[in-house]
């Protein structure tokens, strides 16, 4: 065997291990696991940076969580981490460094790229969004009317409008309800239609949001904004610099779209598009909720920063996350995960999870290029409780699936109205304990139950889920929250040897839309030079937009 060959994930040592457990335990239902184990509900869960994790439920022993962090050892996951944390050029793809860490660094603390410490430079930005925040926020900052800001626009997409949206929804309890905010994304004019339908030009900002600022929904969507804007205000040019903010690394193309540099709000190469949600794309949400509030949320962000670079892999949240993703997903079977939020203002945060999941860890090759045999990201997906239970959850709990889930509470409602916080926190606790426990034949036939029907109603349970809970949902929560699921997803692809912040696959249908734009567009005959499925719809749809 090559030494090529043994460095496979699947050769390892670790993984052997783990394959043979599986077989051992496999077989093993999560009722035998609690009923031997009287305490297993108390010591399979994990406190730290204000979260609490109960990972009991999962179909592990002690044997897998030593297993799987061996495992992390040797696939090297304590110098990955201090790679990352140090600005080494981990995204190898790209030759760039991964410090969305950076961005929640302390002040005095130190983290070098090229021999440069970028610290004083995050500051510096935040230290300007603020400036500019309170402006917005207190009226100061007029629009070219002379009316005060009340309504803010991000436009963006992908990681520059998921986090903002996710974040803005999150935290909107926090928000300033006098003001407006929304998110446009889609290139789909419909998406800007509605946005602006029923808003004042004269009293409306616009944060184009966008790292390379060249992205054709971004660009199209601010060109579009801009008219609107313009033709509101009485087409005065002067007005893009009262109504427009920029969120970019590309000063250049920023002036190039009319908007004064002092305007432009940095942030850098080494900060990936879905890890930049509290770099300056942040801004809608500093706008929102203020500074306090922001820089709260940073603090909430570096608690787990910290907890993930120095906890022990056997007591750190991140890593287990990770690794049972791994035990569930690679050894089980698992091919999913549902992330099911008990907390009303998280109904964005699956949609941003999926991009941070999948974007990162839906790669076929290794760092070196090698095919890998072995599966990589699970599929994310989920919808706020309680509503998933009337629809989806039939197939969790009975389908043939296994569909590992992450449940997420909070012990204090935001709202606190009569009774239906202890209504909504007793549907999480019930339905994971269905899921582990389900319900026997024997239990259904004793409820009376004809036999004909028993078996529909029989739950085999043996269905594995976390349970992570928090006081409240509060900024630093939010950040916290985040920060787990980054490094679990960083954890994954280490283990697995991806490159989780590269993202060539969004690359190829880009190239064939501005290929196929012009042929769309064209008066005459573009010539059809595509599959004969693409030629006939092209051909279709220009028929449709008439002579
Ligand atoms: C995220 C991706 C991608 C990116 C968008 C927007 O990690 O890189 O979702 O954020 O394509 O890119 P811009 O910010 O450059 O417009």
């Amino acid at each position: 065997m090559t030494a090529a060959i043994q460095s496979r994930l699947t050769s390892r040592q670790g993984w052997k291990a783990l394959a043979a457990h599986y077989d051992a335990i496999s077989k093993v239902h999560l009722r035998t696991l609690f009923a031997d184990d009287p305490d297993r509900g108390e010591r399979f869960t994990l406190e730290a940076a204000g979260l609490y994790l109960d990972y009991s439920k999962n179909r592990i022993t002690d044997e897998t969580v030593a297993l799987l962090c061996e495992l992390a050892r040797e696939c090297g996951l304590p110098s990955r981490i201090e790679s990352m944390f140090s600005g080494d050029k981990i995204n190898v793809t790209e030759g760039r460094p991964v410090l969305h860490v950076a961005l929640r660094s302390v002040p005095g603390q130190q983290i070098f790229v090229d021999g440069h410490n970028v610290v004083p430079d995050v500051h510096e930005v935040l230290d300007k969004m603020a400036g500019f925040s309170e402006q917005v926020r207190t009226g100061a900052w007029k629009g070219h009317t002379g009316k005060r800001i009340r309504n803010v626009i991000n436009v963006g997409i992908g990681g520059s409008d998921l986090g903002p949206v996710m974040a803005y929804e999150a935290l909107k309890h926090y928000s300033d309800r006098s003001m407006t905010f929304r998110f446009i994304s889609n290139i789909d004019s419909t998406d800007i239609a509605e946005a602006v339908v029923d808003l004042d030009p004269a009293e409306t900002l616009f944060v184009i949001s966008s790292k390379t600022f060249t992205t054709l929904e971004t660009m199209t969507n601010a060109a579009t904004a801009r008219e609107w804007l313009l033709a509101g205000v009485g087409g005065d040019q002067r007005a893009v610099a009262r109504h427009f903010v920029a969120v970019s690394t590309n000063a250049e193309k920023v002036s190039e779209f009319g908007i004064d540099p002092a305007n432009m709000f940095g942030f850098w190469d080494w900060v990936g598009g879905r890890y930049s949600m509290d770099s300056a794309i942040g801004l809608s949400t500093m706008l929102a909720i203020g500074t306090n509030n922001f820089r709260a949320m940073l603090a909430g962000f570096h608690e787990m920063d910290e907890h993930f670079r120095c906890a022990p892999f056997e007591r750190n949240l991140p890593v287990l996350m990770g690794l049972l993703s791994i035990w569930n997903n690679n050894f089980f079977g698992a091919e999913t995960i549902a992330v099911l939020p008990y907390e009303q203002y998280l109904k964005r945060f699956p949609a941003y999870l999926q991009q941070l999941t999948m974007e990162s860890n839906g790669k076929h090759v290794t760092l070196n290029g090698d095919t890998v045999d072995y599966d990589t990201s699970p599929i994310y997906w989920g919808e706020p409780g309680t509503n998933g239970q009337h629809s989806f959850y039939q197939l969790i709990h009975q389908g043939t699936r296994l569909i590992p889930c992450d449940f997420i509470a909070f012990n204090q409602s935001l709202n606190p109205i009569g009774r239906h916080h202890d209504m909504l926190l007793a549907n999480v606790f019930a339905q994971a304990e269905a899921l582990a426990f389900g319900k026997t034949a024997k239990e259904v036939r004793a409820e009376g139950t004809p036999d004909w029907l028993v078996s529909h109603r029989v739950f085999e349970g043996n269905r594995p889920s976390n349970i992570i809970l928090a006081d409240q949902l509060t900024p630093e929560t939010l950040g916290r929250l985040i920060s787990l699921y980054e490094h679990s997803v960083f954890t994954q692809g280490v283990i697995w040897n991806l490159d989780s912040f590269d993202q060539w696959g969004v690359e190829l249908g880009k190239v064939l839309a501005q290929r196929i734009i012009p042929e769309l567009e064209s008066k005459t005959d573009p010539g059809f030079t595509h599959d004969s499925s693409t030629n006939n719809l092209i051909r279709r749809y220009r028929k449709s937009k008439g002579p």
